[in-house]
């Protein structure tokens, strides 16, 4: 594959973006190289500037469950541009949409728009410190909530698991306010709660985790989780900004038929338009202003354009009753491809799979949290980027993220990717 003009207009970009690029994993900091640029896109293909068709295996990290440039979506948000873009005003359309994702959703009884995944969750944050009236948070190790203050830390030294900010800018005072729990080890969560009694909001998770590849919770995990804030008066903050909508209609609640208390969602939601959103039982979301003394605002908020696309986006998700099994195959027939002629390759490695996430690890062994994510062999892994890319096949330029099959994909289209696997971990 030749790259010449997405390297020309990388070089460009670089000159008046930090990194040239809006999003640091767009860089291909994680498996070298310059990134690609897009063109356009259709269904399951991006059309890259360069005149390469790749088979899109990220889908704008999720929102493009449908494909890209998806009819219905796209016509929405044409009509509605013509009437105008953001008012920062009511609309009915804001109403329209929030009863939809009730109605979809299970344990909420109402929703509040924002414009990103991080403002979600950071905002289920504020409010549930708001609600418990208490400061600390736990939050899992390679669980990603977006990139606001209280997220953006790692384990800390020493047995206390204090956070240590892993990014300038952090502050200490902020960074004491986060623990840092091991992903899938309830006895690791049961004794920071027991360290920090009567001190803890919220325990915020992502259901499947999705940042370090895909990582599915242990059996009674959630459950555990569920119970540990019961009975210490806890707040349990699914983030489903990547499983909301795509693991089923209701996510991850629905599929593990556990409920949380606060709810956050990002991507599908707004059907590839800047939308964000965070959702609760009655009780709790009446705590936000203008109806109770949790701050939390946004210009664009619910802005009707917005709104238009994710209405479509969920209104064909709601319409078809069989597009998550759809889904659920297509990736476990993809699972079985894979698996197969990495076999037969002697490439030793793991796949992790739920739903229409999945992930490749080039690992001994099975993958259950960040510290066995983190033992893949990196090196393999940019070699395994690289030679899909040159075959058409665009899969997470880093090892810590998920495939997202979209429903546009095809069998061909699989068996294409299967053979690209074929070909390619013969050079690893
Ligand atoms: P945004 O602020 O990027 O819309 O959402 C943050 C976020 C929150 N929660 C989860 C579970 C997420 O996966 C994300 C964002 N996901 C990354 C991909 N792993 C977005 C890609 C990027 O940062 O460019």
């Amino acid at each position: 594959m030749i790259y010449k003009r997405s390297s020309a207009l990388f070089a460009e970009a670089e000159k008046v973006i930090p990194g040239g690029v809006n999003s640091p994993v767009r860089a291909f900091k994680g498996v070298g190289g310059t990134p690609i640029f897009v063109k356009e896109a259709k269904g399951a293909y991006l059309y890259d500037e360069d005149g390469n068709r790749l088979i899109d295996y990220i889908n704008s990290w999720g929102p493009m469950i449908l494909g890209h440039a998806h009819e219905p979506v796209v016509n929405a948000v044409i009509e509605k541009a013509k009437k105008g873009t953001s008012f920062g005003m009511p609309t009915e359309i804001e109403t329209q949409i929030a009863e939809l994702a009730v109605s979809m959703v299970p344990n909420i009884d109402k929703i509040r728009f924002v414009n990103s995944g991080t403002e979600a969750c950071m905002s289920a944050v504020r409010l549930a410190r708001g609600f418990t009236g208490k400061d600390k948070i736990i939050k899992f190790a390679g669980c990603y909530h977006g990139h606001s203050d209280s997220f953006l830390i790692q384990a800390g030294s020493g047995a206390s698991t204090f956070g240590t900010p892993n990014s300038p800018g952090v502050t200490k005072g902020t960074a004491k306010d986060t623990l840092l729990a091991k992903y899938n080890d309830i006895e690791n969560v049961k004794a920071l709660i027991q360290a920090n009694k009567n001190e803890i909001a919220c325990i915020i998770i992502e259901p499947v985790a999705g940042n370090m590849g895909c990582i599915p919770p242990v059996n009674g995990f959630l459950e555990g989780l569920r119970e540990l804030c019961d009975a210490n008066n806890i707040l349990l903050v699914f983030d489903e900004v990547m499983t909301g909508f795509r693991l089923a209609k209701g996510g991850a609640q629905e599929l593990f038929n556990i409920n949380a208390d606060i709810v956050c969602f990002g991507k599908v939601i707004g059907g590839g338009l800047p939308v964000g959103a965070f959702a609760a039982r009655n009780e709790i979301m009446n705590y936000l202003a203008p109806l109770g003394p949790v701050y939390q605002a946004g210009t664009l908020s619910g802005n009707p354009l917005a709104m238009a696309a994710g209405l479509s986006m969920l209104n064909e998700l709601n319409n078809d009753a069989e597009v998550f099994n759809r889904l659920k195959e297509k990736t476990a027939y993809l699972h079985e491809g894979i698996a197969k002629v990495l076999t037969q390759n002697n490439i030793t490695h793991t796949i992790n799979r739920l739903g229409s996430m999945i992930s490749v690890h080039f690992d001994e062994e099975q993958v259950i949290d960040f510290d066995t994510a983190a033992k893949g062999n990196n090196e393999k892994f940019k070699k395994f980027f690289h030679g899909m890319l040159n075959a058409g096949v665009y899969i997470a330029p880093s090892a810590f993220e998920t495939w997202f099959i979209t429903d546009a994909l095809s069998y061909d289209d699989l068996d294409f990717t299967i053979s690209a696997v074929n070909t390619v971990s013969k050079t690893l």
